[in-house]
């Protein structure tokens, strides 16, 4: 029912070439913890310079409300990928789908290298956290000849069904970026099916089941009249290659709403008791640079067309320092999440800053129950 959002976990065997993720030492915490108790008792806490960069220490400098905070946990051991994980020299890996394949967690990566343009990797883990190992014979290169891909390839999102695997990805081509398809069933062969939308058109995925036997898409084209409109949208075809009956689903917000300039999808949708579970994020503009923060909605599981709820708040953003500092700063941006074997558990990779990638974690029963009392 999930689609390929289901199940971390199985066993590893026998892998090799491992790259390991960045633990936080421990003696980090224990300073952390020190300065805490020392500085509640003198008043003698680290200035704002310090305490940005232990941002994960201290709650008084966060830009989340605490409430929509407690919905997410960043794994301590944050970044859990780096460009330093890769076994050869590349400028950021960031923005991963994710899906399960063959009993471990595999991300298809991001990655920028140093002529600037992206294509995707492999990496895989049996936990899902740590002990990656990248695999660039794997990779999902670019047609650099296509008019489609001939800037590279860019933010993956991958949706199971039955043993194949559908990727919808952004291409980058000399008009700009637009929505790609391609499958797999090893992450070794990928068949392109072509583009889907024309420029400009990027944060694609597919649902995992079909509606009155159509396929739906969720995209997010840009309009340039009356301003640069940036809204979610879903299309409909009989046969993937055909497209019709396109509708906004959610508006970008105005002013100084946090979703105001630009919203877009993240995740695939994921179904629930209460109809598909959307992750997507929404750019706010300031004058010191857009800020890239995740929200949630939710649509009907029947007619995936029909808004149930939206969120008023924000419900992630840029908090610790590996988010707000990076190649662009102050952004965290999601391709994928997975569902664990209890049901409740879920993981939400994400890229920080276009830098790294990172993973926090909440609780499904948690953010529908935040989701209800939050919709605007
Ligand atoms: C969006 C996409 C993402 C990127 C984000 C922040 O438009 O291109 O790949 O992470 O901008 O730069």
């Amino acid at each position: 029912m999930f689609g390929g959002d289901v199940v971390a976990a199985g066993v590893d065997a026998n892998v090799t070439n491992r790259q390991r993720m960045t633990q936080t030492p421990w003696a980090v915490w224990l300073w952390c913890a020190g300065m805490g108790v020392l500085g509640s008792l003198t008043s003698l806490t680290p200035g704002p310079y310090f305490r940005s960069l232990l941002g994960i220490c201290d709650r008084r400098y966060s830009s989340v409300p605490l409430e929509s905070s407690e919905l997410f946990s960043r794994h301590p051991g944050n970044p859990i990928l780096t460009a330093a994980s890769w076994p050869h020299t590349v400028n950021a890996v960031f923005n991963p789908a994710v899906t399960e394949f063959d009993g471990e967690t595999l991300l298809l990566v991001r990655v920028e290298d140093r002529t600037g343009l992206s294509h995707l990797a492999v990496a895989r883990s049996a936990d899902g956290i740590t002990d990656w190992l990248v695999e660039p014979d794997r990779a999902f290169l670019p047609d650099r000849e296509s008019h489609a891909e001939a800037f590279g390839i860019e933010d993956a999102r991958i949706t199971r069904i039955a043993d194949e695997f559908a990727i919808v990805y952004t291409g980058y081509s000399t008009d700009g970026p637009l929505v790609c398809l391609a499958t797999t069933t090893d992450f070794r062969e990928y068949q392109r099916h072509g583009v889907l939308f024309p420029p400009d058109d990027k944060d694609a995925a597919r649902f995992p089941s079909r509606f009155g036997g159509r396929h739906a898409l969720i995209h997010r084209p840009v309009s340039v009249t009356p301003s640069q409109a940036a809204h979610i949208w879903i299309s409909w075809s009989p046969d993937l290659r055909h497209w019709g009956d396109h509708t906004i689903l959610l508006r970008a917000r105005k002013a100084s709403w946090w979703d105001a300039h630009k919203v877009g999808l993240c995740a695939p949708p994921l179904l629930t008791a209460d109809g598909w579970l959307l992750l997507y994020h929404g750019v706010h503009t300031t004058a010191a640079g857009s800020i890239y923060r995740l929200g949630l909605a939710l649509l009907d599981a029947q007619q995936p067309q029909i808004v149930l709820a939206r969120s008023s708040e924000w419900i992630f953003g840029p908090d610790a320092p590996y988010e707000r500092i990076g190649d662009v700063d102050q952004v965290v941006f999601s391709c994928g999440w997975q569902l664990l074997d209890d049901g409740d558990s879920l993981r939400i990779y994400y890229g920080a800053a276009d830098t790294s990638v990172c993973l926090a974690t909440a609780s499904l029963s948690g953010l529908l129950a935040w989701l209800h009392r939050h919709s605007s």
